[in-house]
């Protein structure tokens, strides 16, 4: 029997929680990300604002000039994970087979599910009425056989929509869509498939496996599969995530020395905070630069042993800083630091690292001070520096770029 496959995708997500919030911004051009004057880029725009052609990624200064009269929001992240948090809760009740894939995405497997709701299109009535009633949040669902499908299948009934693919009829479905809606497929694979004559998902799924496979590889045959409208992948639930990594966009370019630490030991204290609030540790840390002309680096060092202590992270990341700021000249746009290789914590502290018990008590002190008054209640001397630059909330520092800083 064929597999009944929902994906849920809220609409203009973070936009729609600062209408539910603040009614006035309803049916208005409504941009979540920062203030036009600020550097940074769109989060979320709403459909009033998509109409002059506003879209995520585009920096801030164009979507302004574009349109004027937009309301720019700075936006706040901890809100939107309460919110995705209650979205997800929602879904759980409907289907245990539950796969978040963003903060406002996921997919539901709920094949003989008709039996309790009548029919798998009633079943996403009910689950956007409940979204509406509880959240006040609008929902696009897409119902398929298979992931891919119910995805495009979402996206393409938005907003506010409800698009069900019916078995066998896949890939008629997805032929005559741009190539752009079939998910995967970045400027790089549309500008390739382009160059080869196709720009139709129907063009797509007729050519020859081998010349994809040319052309991209091992995704060459995703890329075949997926433009026929056939896809195995399971719902499942989430992985734990392999990394973490947080980053934010200076106002102004800055070569700086405290400034930069000051911002490294800032994102680095909340990377701590997070793997000790989950238990783990890690073993590689990495630091991402952006220069001004846009050109990123990213370098990694691999510690001896694994650790969760904000101050390893910060040294390494500084070291890293360093060693990267003698081989470049420019002045710095972006900076992030990030942690991969995560373990459980090791049970042998390291014999050499006398301080390591030491550091490890501070830091349970200060997680728990932190979560009693919020993330700015203590902080190192180094980023109090920070006051000037960002604004605070007890959640933490607001950064310029609230998406991408989580
Ligand atoms: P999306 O679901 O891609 O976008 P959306 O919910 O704003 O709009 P719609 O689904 O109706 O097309 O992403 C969900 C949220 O993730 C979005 O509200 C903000 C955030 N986000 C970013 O911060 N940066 C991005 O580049 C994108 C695409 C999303
Ligand atoms: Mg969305």
């Amino acid at each position: 029997m064929a597999r009944q496959i929902m994906h849920i995708d809220l609409d203009a997500f973070f936009v729609s929680v600062e209408q539910v919030e603040n009614p006035e911004l309803k049916g208005k051009p409504v941009v979540v990300g920062g203030r036009p004057d600020r550097r940074g880029v769109v989060a979320s725009a709403s459909y009033e604002a998509r109409a002059f052609g506003l879209h995520a990624g585009m920096p801030l200064t164009t979507a302004s000039k574009l349109c004027p009269q937009a309301i720019f929001i700075e936006g706040s992240f901890p809100k939107y994970r309460v919110a995705s948090q209650r979205f997800m809760a929602i879904l759980a009740d409907f289907s245990p087979y539950l796969e978040p894939v963003s903060l406002d995405e996921a997919y539901l497997d709920v094949t003989g599910f008709e039996s309790i709701y009548g029919s798998i299109h009633q079943m996403a009535v009910a689950i956007k009425k409940r979204i509406k009633a509880e959240l006040g949040l609008g929902a696009s669902v897409g119902i398929a056989s298979c992931k891919v499908v119910a995805k495009v299948a979402s996206e393409l009934s938005k907003p506010d929509g409800l698009l069900e693919v019916a078995a066998g009829q896949e890939r008629s479905f997805l032929s005559p869509l741009p190539i752009t809606k079939l998910p995967g497929i970045g400027n790089k694979t549309e500008r390739i498939l382009n160059g080869l004559g196709i720009d139709t998902i129907g063009n797509l799924s007729i050519m020859p496996l081998t010349t994809l496979k040319t052309h991209f590889g091992a995704s060459g045959e995703l890329l075949w599969r997926y433009s026929r409208g056939i896809d195995d992948r399971k719902v499942e639930p989430p992985a734990e995530a392999k990394s973490i990594s947080r980053e934010t966009t200076f106002g102004q370019d800055t070569r700086d020395r405290p400034r930069l630490k000051a911002t490294l030991r800032y994102l680095s204290e909340r990377i701590g905070s997070q793997l000790r609030q989950r238990g783990k540790q890690a073993r590689c840390v990495i630091l991402k630069l952006r220069y001004a002309d846009f050109t990123t680096i990213t370098r990694r060092h691999t510690l001896r042993q694994a650790s969760d202590s904000d101050q390893t992270i910060f040294d390494t990341g500084v070291d890293l800083l360093n060693q990267a700021l003698s081989q470049e000249k420019q002045k710095v746009r972006l900076i992030g630091i990030g942690v991969s290789s995560l373990t459980e914590p090791a049970k042998q502290l390291d014999m050499l690292d006398l301080s390591a018990p030491r550091r490890e008590r501070l830091n349970k002190a200060i997680d728990r001070i932190r979560k009693k008054y919020g993330f700015t209640a203590i902080q190192t001397g180094r980023t109090l520096l920070l006051k000037d630059i960002f604004p605070s909330t007890d959640e933490g520092y607001t950064l310029h770029t609230p998406s991408l800083s989580r």
